[in-house]
């Protein structure tokens, strides 16, 4: 669809979503009568900048229900997502937009080259969390086969992936991580299984992660980008190119914002990404704030699709730790150490603040055939990394090198950081 085209079917669907939420939804008119705007005032999507923007703690403040925009009558589906203080924001759906939820999950399968002959394990958690609902209704709505196994039981994982002869596994990349590994050590032959793709999101994850996921398991490892306030898993997905995520603009309008001034960036220029929902009736979505830190790339892809795609997460504006001043993301840090053919890709950061400043530990797993007894070698390994994460971050941090294994596992998304500074 041509850029023109597109925007016309956005102009149309923005009206109709305004029109909807103005006089079904006591939060928004109310937010529309602070500007002094009414729906005439909103002709075409070029307009969308003279609409309120929607935060997380909107949502909170009107727990549970405030924010629908349809009569609880028509709700056939709630879904939450654990807050990380307090209550969990909780998003109601429509059987329309359960449709449409599955029409986007779908369109990733069949990026990813999933078909109707093809059997998928959804091992996202299912219940209030999107994940594992939201790839289910997807695989169903292509006709492939579902295998609801849910997060958790990872013995029993592998062994049905194995006995079933799962093609596609959805899963966080943390926990797909955890997955190979306990593949590896079950001593099956990874040739007895029949994994060929991976739909893997939920939380950021690295193109280095991506190839140590791929040559792990065989596998073709695709992003799939998604958050509970727009629908859940499916706002976004990658293709064959791997070369961004495509973002189905035609239900979720991006748009990329400074977070400090939130005015619109320049094209391609990073961000936070700003999301409007084009047809969402239980709980439309008015310029919501991700907090996600990322950027749009407009031009064709190979592939052919032309939906908008986004470059990788590098983290969220909410997440970002500042360390002694300075800005530090998980995801670099993660960076570091899949690069370096000494550890595991598991690691946990641990900040505090003693004597007022702030300590910094990075924890992380050295891959067995390195580990030693020998304190010179575990020392140098130790000042490699360091130096290495050193120049990448512009800070220094502790290193604590442990044992394989020894890091806690996730089943759902990893804990990376344990901040205990009280500020
Ligand atoms: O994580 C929905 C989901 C489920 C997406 C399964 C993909 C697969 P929430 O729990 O509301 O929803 O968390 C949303 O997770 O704002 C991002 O910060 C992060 N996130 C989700 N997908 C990705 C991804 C689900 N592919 C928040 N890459 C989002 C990086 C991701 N971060």
């Amino acid at each position: 669809m041509s850029r023109d085209e597109m925007r016309k079917i956005q102009s149309i669907r923005l009206k109709q979503t305004v029109e909807r939420v103005y006089h079904n939804s006591t939060f928004y008119r109310k937010k529309m009568q602070e500007l002094g705007i009414t729906p005439n005032d909103i002709e075409s999507i070029d307009d969308i900048g003279k609409l309120p923007f929607t935060t997380k703690q909107d949502l909170r403040d009107n727990y549970p229900f405030g924010l629908m925009s349809s009569p609880m009558s028509e709700i056939v589906r709630l879904h939450a997502s654990s807050g990380t203080t307090g209550k969990p924001i909780v998003v109601g759906y429509t059987r329309s937009d359960l449709a449409v939820w599955a029409e986007v999950v779908a369109r990733c399968l069949t990026a990813y080259g999933v078909t109707k002959n093809d059997r998928i394990q959804v091992s996202y958690g299912y219940g209030l969390f999107t994940g594992g609902l939201g790839a289910h209704m997807g695989v169903e709505n292509i006709g492939g086969t579902v295998i609801p196994m849910s997060s958790g039981n990872t013995q029993k994982q592998i062994q049905l992936m194995h006995d079933f002869g799962a093609n596609g596994l959805a899963c966080t990349p943390s926990y797909a991580m955890y997955l190979a590994e306990t593949i590896h050590a079950s001593g099956i032959p990874l040739e007895e299984f029949q994994l060929r793709i991976g739909a893997f999101g939920a939380e950021p994850w690295s193109e280095n992660m991506r190839k140590e996921l791929e040559e792990k398991l065989h596998i073709k490892a695709y992003d799939i980008y998604g958050l509970t306030e727009i629908c859940g898993p499916g706002v976004g997905g990658e293709c064959e190119c791997q070369n961004g995520t495509h973002l189905w603009e035609d239900h979720f309008f991006p748009e990329i914002v400074d977070p400090v001034t939130l005015q619109p960036v320049a094209p391609g220029e990073e961000g936070e990404l700003v999301f409007t929902t084009l047809t969402k009736e239980g709980m439309p979505m008015i310029r919501y704030r991700t907090r996600d830190l990322t950027h749009l790339i407009y031009d064709k892809c190979e592939c052919g699709r032309t939906a908008v795609r986004m470059g990788r997460i590098m983290g969220r504006s909410d997440d970002m730790l500042i360390i002694r001043g300075v800005n530090v993301f998980p995801s670099q840090i993660e960076s570091v150490i899949l690069e370096m053919p000494e550890f595991e890709p598991h690691y946990l950061i641990v900040v505090d603040r003693k004597n007022n400043t702030d300590t910094f530990e990075v924890q992380v797993e050295v891959r067995q055939e390195f580990y030693s007894d020998e304190i010179n070698r575990m020392m140098a390994l130790k000042k490699k990394i360091g130096h290495r994460l050193q120049s990448v971050l512009g800070i220094s941090a502790d290193i604590k090198l442990v044992e394989p294994r020894s890091i806690e596992r996730s089943q759902g998304k990893a804990k990376r950081v344990i901040d205990n500074r009280k500020i």
